[in-house]
């Protein structure tokens, strides 16, 4: 029984990895050039559950799109904490459909 289980679990595995991680866009105010880009991409990698090679900032669209490896309920309030310590304002966290 015990076989089943662990085949079934790592069978199934990447399936829970999809369904757990969620990718969100983040609307931020403040950003003029690279050295915010390069900044904001920064302390958004350092996030725990953050997978830092997801991390995207999008200068010309004032925003920065990124996956969460696993969802925890002040995922969004840590972004938005993050990104104010180095000094932007973040208009909005959401998580978007992959
Ligand atoms: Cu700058």
């Amino acid at each position: 029984v015990f076989r089943i289980l662990t085949a079934l679990l790592i069978a199934f595995a990447p399936a829970l990895t999809w369904a757990t991680s969620k990718n969100f866009d983040v609307k931020i105010e403040g950003m003029t050039c690279d050295h915010c880009v390069n900044t904001i991409k920064r302390v958004l990698g350092k996030i725990p559950n953050v997978d830092a090679k997801s991390v995207q900032v999008i200068l010309k669209e004032n925003r920065a799109l990124l996956t969460v490896t696993e969802e925890k309920p002040e995922i969004a309030a840590t972004i938005k904490k993050a990104i104010e310590d180095v000094g932007y304002k973040v208009v909005s966290v959401q998580t978007v459909k992959r």
